[in-house]
């Protein structure tokens, strides 16, 4: 596969990412990259540009998950990375954000629309672009993930109604975080409101 990096071919990519995440990590990453490209397929953007860039942006999406805390807070202050208070109380988030930054400053990527699907991953935003929709579905979805109930109603779905699946698992999203009494960062609830309006 073609990869949209102005510094690795597809096979350095990888081999670049293998040594920054654990094996599981990876897997998944390949996971949501194969699956990123089937739902292109499946609503007939087949070209290969297009196939090349989703698949850059799902392989890419976790690239800053497995990051230790120093290192973390290092690329944080190189990059001047603002945090919100959300993220600083809750870290984990903070791999969306920081991820889009080393896509473009580590793995040499500059299309926007890559940098902005990886950015978007976790928590969704209001109107998403198809490629940033695919990636935040093909997350969700792809099979290394340990399988949800819900998966039963939406993996049918996401192939034909990607919009509705968007608004089903933003709707999974938010009754998980409820029952863990997490709190919901502002754009996962912008989000659901946006796809709610418009298409449940
Ligand atoms: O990095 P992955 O594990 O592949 O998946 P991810 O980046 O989608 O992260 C999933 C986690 O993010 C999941 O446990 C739910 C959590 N999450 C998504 N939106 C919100 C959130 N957590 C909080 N506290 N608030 C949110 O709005
Ligand atoms: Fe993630
Ligand atoms: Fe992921």
């Amino acid at each position: 596969m073609l990869v949209c990096t102005e510094k690795y071919n597809d096979s350095e990519l990888r081999a670049a990412l293998k040594k920054k995440l654990d094996p599981a990590r990876y897997e998944h990453s390949l996971g949501v990259a194969y699956t990123a490209c089937n739902l292109f397929l499946s609503h007939g953007h087949g070209s290969t540009e297009e196939l090349s860039r989703v698949y850059t942006a799902g392989l890419l999406h976790d690239c800053a998950k497995c990051l230790d805390e120093e290192k973390r807070d290092k690329y944080i202050k190189k990059y001047n990375v603002e945090l919100t208070e959300m993220e600083i109380q809750h870290p984990f988030l903070i791999h969306a954000k920081l991820g889009a930054v080393l896509a473009k400053e580590k793995y040499g990527v500059t299309d926007e629309e890559i940098i902005s699907s990886i950015r978007w991953h976790t928590t969704g935003c209001a109107g998403m672009s198809f490629m940033e929709a695919v990636i935040f579905s093909a997350d969700f979805i792809e099979p290394n993930r340990k399988q949800l109930l819900c998966y039963e109603e939406i993996r049918p779905l996401i192939y034909k109604d990607l919009n509705k699946a968007v608004y089903l698992i933003l709707k999974h999203t938010l009754a998980h975080l409820e029952n863990k009494g997490q709190p919901v960062e502002e754009h996962t609830l912008e989000a659901y409101e946006y796809y709610s309006k418009r298409f449940s």
